[in-house]
């Protein structure tokens, strides 16, 4: 029973989790990432869960690394962190994340929405890697998923002041797909979960693979691996389903197969 989150099945095919250390502003203890991590170690063993939805509260997504732990680990407590393996966990997931960002998504916490495959944010939603003011620098993907996601000049501006950009702002830059009312974050990032985890999960999860590979490899080899990704689904009995379904004009069902 995880002490720093909630889990709810929303039928069908989709899981919310919703971290629950409000206190703190979400801040990321070892102990909230493990219990994150094995949600999604459970999620993904589950063929029945399609897509994850990851929440925060009203005022913060997540605030960052808990600072409070941060200080007791010095350079031989950080080598053997075992955050490490959680956020590598996280990296892994191989099924559709979705972020549902309300208020403050900083440090670790920007870094945690940039894990996911989507970010919807609400209006009042802040984005920023603030570490550079307590003497250090991002951590957990920060300088390199920010600069992919919002280009060179935002990133060095946001990781070097530490100043946070507003959700529109983060939504001119890409890294925010949509932008809510803060009341319809969680609803929004609900529905396009619905609406994914009605397809076939075989050919979600090659999506998904393919277009991360474009974030690390050189056009090339990632138009080989979509190649070769587009084959394997051939072989799929969704894929079948999803031909003939057109055909017959009806709604396909998917297996996963
Ligand atoms: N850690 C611990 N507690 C935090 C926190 C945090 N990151 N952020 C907020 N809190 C706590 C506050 O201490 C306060 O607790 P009490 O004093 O009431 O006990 C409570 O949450 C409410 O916060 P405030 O009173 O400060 O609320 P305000 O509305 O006034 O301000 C704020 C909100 C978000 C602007 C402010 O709380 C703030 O600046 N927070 C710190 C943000 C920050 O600097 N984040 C970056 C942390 S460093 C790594 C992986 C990841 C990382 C590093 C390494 N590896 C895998 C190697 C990541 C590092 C970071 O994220």
């Amino acid at each position: 029973m995880p002490l720093t989150l909630a889990v709810e099945f929303i039928e069908p095919g989709v899981r919310l989790i919703t971290l629950q250390r409000p206190q703190a502003l979400n801040a990321l203890t070892t102990q909230l990432l493990g219990e994150l991590a094995d949600e999604l170690n459970a999620a993904q063993a589950d063929p029945d869960t399609r897509a994850v939805v990851l929440a925060g509260s009203r005022k913060a997504f997540a605030a960052g690394a808990d600072i409070k732990e941060m200080g007791e680990r010095n350079l031989v407590g950080i080598l053997n962190d075992p955050r490490q393996a959680s956020w590598q966990t996280i990296t892994h997931f191989n099924k559709p994340l979705i972020a549902a960002v309300n208020g403050f998504a900083l440090g670790g916490g920007c870094e945690l929405a940039m894990h996911a495959d989507i970010i919807i944010a609400s209006e009042d939603a802040r984005f920023g890697q603030p570490e550079i003011n307590l003497g250090i620098m991002p951590g957990a993907g920060g300088t390199q998923r920010l600069l992919r996601a919002v280009g060179k000049s935002m990133a060095m501006q946001m990781v070097l002041t530490g100043d946070p950009i507003d959700a529109r702002q983060a939504q001119r830059a890409g890294l925010v797909s949509e932008v809510t009312q803060p009341e319809l974050t969680v609803e929004r990032a609900l529905q396009i979960a619905h609406n994914i985890a009605g397809k076939a999960p075989l050919a979600v999860r090659l999506a998904k693979e393919a277009l991360l590979k474009a974030m690390d490899t050189d056009l090339a080899s990632g138009l080989r691996f979509e190649r070769h990704a587009f084959t394997v689904l051939a072989g799929s009995r969704d894929r079948d389903e999803g031909i003939r379904a057109f055909q017959e004009k009806r709604t396909p069902t998917f297996i996963g197969e």
